[in-house]
């Protein structure tokens, strides 16, 4: 089980209560305990944080308005957003920047999608190998480059990084932002030290971020600190959040090490990075919808398949619901993109009944004629309805389906701006509840 899945098991467990006894919280806490501990969160932290729930939700007095799950949802949102640390925006402007981490962390891939990132800002980038240790380290790096689209440099079977690095910046010097890679050791040793240090007195780096695969939990804490004090940190890149269940104990353990969350790898593709942000991912567990994100995914997605802007909602009509369909289709896995709407939990037959009708529905709209595309209310005639479903070959309660979501659609769309009425209102339209 994940942790969000675990968090909103917990919450769940308040939906029926109207008021906060010391039973209803202790067996809140409980199942809050349990998903912390199995994320791999420190039991201190976890005690911590589910004391501290404990004594507000029995002492204060509920707010007028609000029902005991608002409540305690707030409270825990709250709790953990400290607890995962805060948010992290870099300066966009030229700089060095120098990767470290343990073997197999994702050090290069990172070195790839930290390139991409700067040089989508605007500022030309740059990749410099500094990994002597491993024998691929070269041709992976340098294909990572090449996929990013950003310089690259490095010597083939080279062993001295100081001239490497000062021929990378020779190389490199019309590049506004240069990340070195360097290279990996199953744990912090001597040898791996000094090769660091030498590479940062000649690479005199910006940034220094230590990378950790999100799998090793807690023990990040212990890590990060144990290359703050021998190299020094600006901060940390939390790899694999993806794919581990240890992602909230690794971002815990940074956090309470004194060190910067700075970004997070979510897969192994150059664009699967983001910066990271505590609110953002901890709404994410909680199953609050988190709608900037998913705007920006919606804007890149129908940049992608030339959806023209739509200013006023009125405007709307089947041939834009067409394309916006499309681009949904290239958002990703309708499953994160209903994460992203606060809807974590959909039934997976939900999950693919939608992608279904999506299908369904380009069809439908596929034996329109260009009039009806422009305006739905053609649409209504029952006449139309017949010839339409016989057309694409679907039932004419198909079509109606249609008529309804689109129109459904409409009123969303004005809504958007408002995380509850929105979520509430999706809620409605996906018939979800
Ligand atoms: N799912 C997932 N995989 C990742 C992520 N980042 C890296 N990987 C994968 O993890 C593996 C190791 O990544 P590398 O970038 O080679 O790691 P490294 O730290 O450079 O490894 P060494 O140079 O051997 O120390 C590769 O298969 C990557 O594709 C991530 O955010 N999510
Ligand atoms: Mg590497």
């Amino acid at each position: 089980m994940d942790l969000g899945e675990g968090l909103r098991k917990a919450i769940a467990k308040l939906s029926g209560a109207t008021i906060i006894d010391a039973r209803t919280i202790r067996e809140f806490n409980k199942e809050l305990q349990r998903a912390l501990i199995s994320s791999d969160v420190e039991l201190n932290l976890v005690m911590a944080l589910t004391g501290k729930i404990e004594n507000a939700a029995l002492k204060e007095k509920l707010p007028d308005g609000i029902s005991p799950k608002e409540y305690i949802t707030n409270m825990v949102y709250e709790e953990l957003v400290n607890l995962m640390g805060k948010d992290y925006s870099p300066e966009i402007k030229p700089k060095r920047i120098l990767l470290m981490g343990i073997y197999g962390s994702g050090k290069t891939t990172t070195t790839g999608k930290l390139a991409k990132f700067y040089q989508d800002r605007g500022l030309g980038a740059g990749v410099i190998c500094c990994d002597i240790s491993r024998p691929a380290a070269y041709e992976q790096l340098e294909s990572v480059a090449k996929q990013a689209g950003v310089g690259f440099y490095g010597i083939k079977g080279g062993k001295d990084v100081k001239e490497i690095v000062s021929k990378g910046l020779e190389e490199l010097k019309n590049k506004k932002v240069i990340i070195c890679d360097s290279s990996g050791r199953s744990g912090m040793d001597a040898e791996m030290i000094t090769e660091l240090k030498e590479i940062d007195a000649s690479f005199r780096p910006d940034e220094r971020f230590l990378v950790i695969n999100a799998d090793i939990g807690q023990v990040a804490g212990r890590q990060a600190r144990e290359f703050g004090s021998a190299v020094g940190i600006n901060g940390v890149i939390v790899t694999k959040m993806d794919g581990s269940g240890r992602g909230g104990g690794a971002l815990s353990a940074v956090n309470e090490s004194g060190a910067k969350v700075a970004f997070i790898g979510t897969g192994e593709k150059l664009a699967d990075l983001e910066l990271y942000d505590s609110k953002k991912f901890v709404g994410r567990l909680l199953g609050m919808p988190d709608i900037e994100s998913l705007i920006a995914k919606v804007n890149e997605a129908a940049k992608s398949v030339g959806v023209k802007e739509m200013t006023d909602i009125n405007e709307l009509n089947f041939d834009m619901f067409y394309q916006q369909l499309k681009a949904m289709s290239k958002m990703g896995p309708m499953k994160n993109v209903l994460g992203m709407m606060g809807l974590a939990d959909v039934p997976k037959e939900m999950v693919e009944g939608g992608e279904s009708k999506l299908k369904i529905y380009e069809s439908i709209i596929g034996s329109m004629t260009k009039a009806e595309r422009n305006d739905e209310k053609l649409v209504r005639n029952p006449d139309r309805i017949r010839r339409i479903a016989k057309g694409s070959g679907r039932t004419e309660k198909d079509v109606r389906g249609l008529l309804n979501d689109f129109n459904r659609m409409k009123k969303i769309a004005g809504l958007m701006k408002n995380d509850r009425a929105f979520k509430k209102n999706f809620s409605k339209f996906a018939g979800m509840k």
